[in-house]
């Protein structure tokens, strides 16, 4: 099974990279942002309970988003492998992740981080809020909370898949195409 982590901070092109490996690689595409994006939008009580933090630019509780994952590989086990969108974004999200995929004899095959200045970040999320309907994309304190949450509970992740040989940084600045490129040749 091919596993793997797409990582970096909001806007840096996890969601739309992930997209296009899937057209190229057989594999599941599991975003945490998109399932809980779901769950809103079907007004569910989980769903309820993640806009508040969402539109402020907050992470969910992890038990909440461990366990959609959970019940995402438990109904996809025959799947060639999974690209891990948005998750994990903390350490605690890392370990049941590698717990989980142990349950299934399986492992992370490597961390892909984009690597992308915050000034980009801000403009790419202001430009996607003015059609997204994305509440967390249209104000710019909201954005800034964001990356603050990335770099004080998220960017440890780095140095989490650094200590098992994972960690691959990529150059996420640039047209999508070259990101992909870049991308595609550092998995192999
Ligand atoms: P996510 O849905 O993961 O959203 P994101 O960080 O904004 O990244 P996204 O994948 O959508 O954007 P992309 O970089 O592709 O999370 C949203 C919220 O959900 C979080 O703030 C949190 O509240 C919650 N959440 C999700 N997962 C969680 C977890 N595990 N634990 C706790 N809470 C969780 O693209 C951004 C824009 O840039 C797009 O418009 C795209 O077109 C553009 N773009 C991409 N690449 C570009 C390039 N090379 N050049 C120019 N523009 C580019």
């Amino acid at each position: 099974m091919q596993n793997i982590v797409l990582f970096g901070p909001p806007g840096a092109g996890k969601g739309t990279q992930s997209k296009m490996l899937v057209e190229k690689r057989n594999l599941v595409h599991l975003s945490t942002g998109d399932l809980l994006r779901s769950e809103k939008e079907a007004g569910t009580e989980l769903g309820l309970k993640a806009k508040i933090l969402m539109d402020q630019g907050k992470l969910v509780p992890d038990e909440v988003v461990i366990g959609m994952i959970r019940n995402k590989l438990e109904t996809n086990t025959n799947a060639n492998g999974f690209i891990f969108d948005g998750f994990p974004r903390t350490e605690k999200q890392a370990e049941a992740l590698d717990e989980l995929l142990k349950e299934l004899n399986t492992s992370i095959s490597g961390m892909f981080a984009l690597e992308v200045e915050d000034e980009e970040l801000i403009t790419r999320l202001l430009e996607r809020g003015k059609d997204s309907g994305r509440a967390d994309d249209q104000n710019r304190e909201v954005i800034e909370n964001r990356l603050k949450v990335y770099e004080n509970e998220t960017a440890i992740l780095r140095s989490y898949y650094r200590k098992q040989e994972k960690f691959n940084s990529i150059n996420g600045f640039g047209a999508l195409e070259e990101v992909f490129n870049r991308l595609n040749s550092a998995i192999g």
